[in-house]
């Protein structure tokens, strides 16, 4: 066992990653294991591999594309579940891979402004306090935006997620618009000569056109003091959602210009097959996943590891 300081963050988070996951591998892997014992390859068989992959959430093309490569060469043979996981975990990591992409600040951003956006408790604030953790870990100056003007509960949260992390927040009164604090912070940021700006919004539910409308405006004043901000937008997703998360990434990419996403909640839910559905559709970075509500509980997204806790292998 190799259990250098460094591994024991990573096995932590490994750990809860897999343990989180459990309940969609072990109900893959149950659903599996009936489904080969004492029969051979056939069709059929297939077709219920497939089934078992949807209900696993990850998505009707990877479903099917699992279910051929169980299928090739196999026919009127027996198959064991640890063939058809094994593919499984190959399958996924090559969907994978192309969008495990770590989110890149662009040092001659000053500030590199960071825009958060999500439906209502996706885990935006929580993740925005973890990131300002590791960005000032890494030695980069970090302000906080309190966009989020309309509830006093959400401003509050936020200025305690900066002292947590010792960075400033800019904040204004609860029910101030959320675009002229936006603009302000950015403007903070620059005269302070922050590294990176991360800017809170209130979640919104992405059927509310008139909400999403206002996420337009603040993106739109962001760009008034600096043309090329905001430089990055990520989309917070709550795994536990399943499905709905499609048509979250649908609205908020297309009003919102999302540039990544983070998928929270990892740590304790069946449906985070999710994640393989929206990699296989959108193609959009994903740069990391949050497995717990602590400040350390955000982990760089990884395929190979995200894979092989999907298909309930050891890591
Ligand atoms: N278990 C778990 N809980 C999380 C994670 N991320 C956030 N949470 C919890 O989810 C709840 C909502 O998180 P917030 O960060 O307030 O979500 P939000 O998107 O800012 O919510 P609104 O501002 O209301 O839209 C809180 O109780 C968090 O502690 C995670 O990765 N795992
Ligand atoms: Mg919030």
């Amino acid at each position: 066992m190799n259990d250098s300081p460094q591994d024991q963050p990573k096995q932590s988070w490994w750990r809860r990653l897999s343990a989180g996951l459990k309940r969609t591998s072990s109900s893959l892997g149950t659903a599996v294991a009936d489904l080969v014992t004492k029969r051979k390859l056939d069709r059929a068989m297939l077709d219920d591999i497939e089934d078992v992959l949807l209900r696993a959430d990850l998505g009707t093309e990877v479903a099917a594309r699992i279910a051929e490569a169980v299928g090739k060469g196999r026919y009127d043979k027996s198959v064991s579940a640890e063939d058809v996981t094994t593919i499984v975990a190959t399958e996924v990591e090559k969907v994978l891979s192309p969008v495990a992409k770590p989110l890149e600040i662009d040092a001659t951003q000053k500030p590199f402004v960071i825009l958060v956006v999500g439906v209502n408790g996706s885990g935006k604030t929580t993740t925005i306090g973890k990131l300002a953790a590791k960005l000032s870990a890494e030695g980069r100056k970090v302000m906080l935006a309190a966009g989020d003007t309309f509830r006093a509960a959400a401003i509050e949260q936020l200025k305690v997620w900066g002292e947590r992390n010792k960075v400033p927040v800019v904040a204004r009164a609860q029910g101030s618009d959320s675009a002229s604090l936006a603009f302000e912070a950015v403007e903070a940021a620059k005269a302070q000569a922050m590294d990176v700006l991360l800017i809170d919004t209130a979640g919104r539910l992405q059927n509310k056109t008139e909400l999403m409308v206002e996420l337009e405006k603040v993106r739109r004043v962001i760009g008034k003091v600096d043309a090329s901000a905001p430089h990055a937008v990520l989309l917070v997703l709550d795994a536990t959602v399943g499905q709905n998360a499609l048509s979250q990434v649908d609205a908020f990419h297309k009003t919102a210009g999302v540039t990544g996403l983070v998928m929270t909640k990892l740590d304790g839910t069946a449906r985070g097959g999710i994640l393989v559905a929206l990699s296989e559709k959108y193609k959009l970075p994903v740069h990391f996943i949050g497995v717990g509500e602590g400040i350390d509980d955000l982990a760089p997204f990884t395929a190979r590891d995200f894979a092989r806790a999907i298909a309930g292998q050891d890591n």
